[in-house]
């Protein structure tokens, strides 16, 4: 234990706070890190597709991985300089198989060596249905589609993603999160709005007809705003997940870039959480749009990150990153996403929340205001220092990832 958090715990102690049990709390906290930063959302399943659906990684970095065994490496690259135990978040076209299925015949089996590994590791595994990338996916419309053909195959692939997804907390023996993200929409005004609503409900409830064990599998809904290809209406918006979740008891998924660019989501956690039992986090960085970027501890980030720790909301929030940059090293791209996101949970948990309600209580709003900007130059550098020592990974992580990078990612060649 260096000087440096020595004098930093005992400052935080003259505010009243426990720097041991802030640590001790972030230790607990698993992030579920999204496997798919590290190929620039390409998957394993169809190797000559690129990726549609409204979104897009730009940027040619070299080193993506091509193959299972190589993202997995990287990921296990990644994680070695994030402190704590962590959960990865794969999507359907992440399936390791040499037999070629399509979306709609998926079984467990194809992800069998992801289940494996995670558990070697000690990972917990997420899931999410794929319903992009896929010519099936192609005019625009999925779950809302009005042709029975591509509505049914897109159920399937929904329907069966889902028993992967039980199939990943029954083995783990750690409940898994299946998430689905649907494109739909138009480009220009529709002038139906309801019909592709009305069938993506009737969709949501065949999907969902099936009870899984709760204790192994929660389904979460994730809206969006926009995407490229569909500006001027999405079939899955904020307010029909909000009320497909809320009427049956399913999770909202509450991704940073996908609402208006004022709107927070750390304003929006505490009212949904009266009405829905558990929310997923996509924490993501969006830049003018839902561009994707690498999460950085920005105040939206703190924001909600204060939010999870001071409602003590931490088991029913899950916390997954959502984000793929392909103009820098990939491997740096998770570590500095999990990283930041821990960051700004420390700082929610070095906050002497109970001085900050009282003088809020008292009415004392410039008192909270001058605490709140003193917090931020408190020490807590010297923790978070304190915390990567204690677990055993370096505070300047970058040279490791550096050295990969000539060891290993420069010898990929892009394909
Ligand atoms: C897209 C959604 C969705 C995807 C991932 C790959 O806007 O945020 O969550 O980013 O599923
Ligand atoms: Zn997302």
């Amino acid at each position: 234990m260096n000087q440096s958090y020595v004098i930093a715990r005992e400052q935080y102690r003259d505010i009243g706070v426990d720097t041991d049990a802030a640590v001790a709390a972030l230790e607990r906290i698993s992030i579920s890190m999204q496997c798919w930063q590290g190929d620039d959302v390409r998957g394993f399943l169809f190797r000559d597709r690129s990726l549609s659906g409204g979104i897009q990684a730009t940027g040619n970095y070299p080193g993506r991985a091509r193959t299972p065994r190589e993202l997995r490496e990287d990921m296990e690259v990644a994680l070695r300089l994030v402190p704590g135990h962590h959960r990865v978040s794969l999507h359907a076209i992440y399936a390791d198989t040499e037999e070629q299925p399509d979306l709609d015949s998926l079984e467990p089996c194809h992800f069998a060596s992801w289940v494996e590994w995670a558990k070697e590791k000690g990972l917990g595994l997420d899931f999410n249905q794929t319903l992009f990338s896929h010519p099936r996916a192609e005019s625009g419309f999925t779950l809302s589609s009005a042709d029975e053909g591509i509505r049914s195959f897109w159920v399937e692939h929904c329907k069966r993603a889902r028993e992967i997804g039980a199939y990943f907390g029954r083995e783990l023996n750690s409940r898994c999160v299946t998430n689905l993200w649907i494109a739909d929409g138009w480009k220009d005004t529709p002038i139906d709005r309801a019909g592709p609503r009305q069938r993506l409900e009737r969709s949501l409830n065949e999907i969902y007809a099936r009870e899984l064990d709760p204790r192994y599998h929660l389904d979460a809904l994730e809206s969006k705003l926009f995407g490229i290809g569909s500006e001027s209406y999405v079939v899955g918006s904020h307010e029909f997940y909000m009320g497909y979740a809320v009427k049956h008891g399913k999770a909202i998924t509450l991704d940073t870039g996908h609402f208006h660019p004022t709107e927070q989501v750390s304003n929006k956690i505490s009212a949904l959480l009266l009405f829905t039992p558990e929310l997923l986090l996509h924490v993501s960085r969006p830049v003018r749009w839902d561009s994707d970027h690498v999460v950085i501890l920005d105040d939206e980030l703190r924001e909600i990150a204060h939010e999870l720790i001071r409602g003590d909301l931490l088991d029913r929030v899950h916390i997954g990153l959502d984000y793929f940059d392909a103009s820098i090293n990939r491997v740096a791209a998770w570590v500095i996403g999990m990283r930041s996101m821990q960051k700004a949970l420390l700082l929610a948990l070095l906050e002497p929340s109970s001085a900050l309600k009282e003088l809020e209580r008292a009415g004392d709003l410039t008192g909270r205001l001058a605490y709140l900007e003193n917090l931020k130059s408190m020490p807590w550098q010297a923790v978070w220092e304190w915390f990567c020592e204690k677990n055993g990974v370096p505070l300047d992580w970058l040279p490791r990832v550096r050295r990969y990078e000539m060891d290993v990612l420069a010898n990929r060649e892009a394909h």
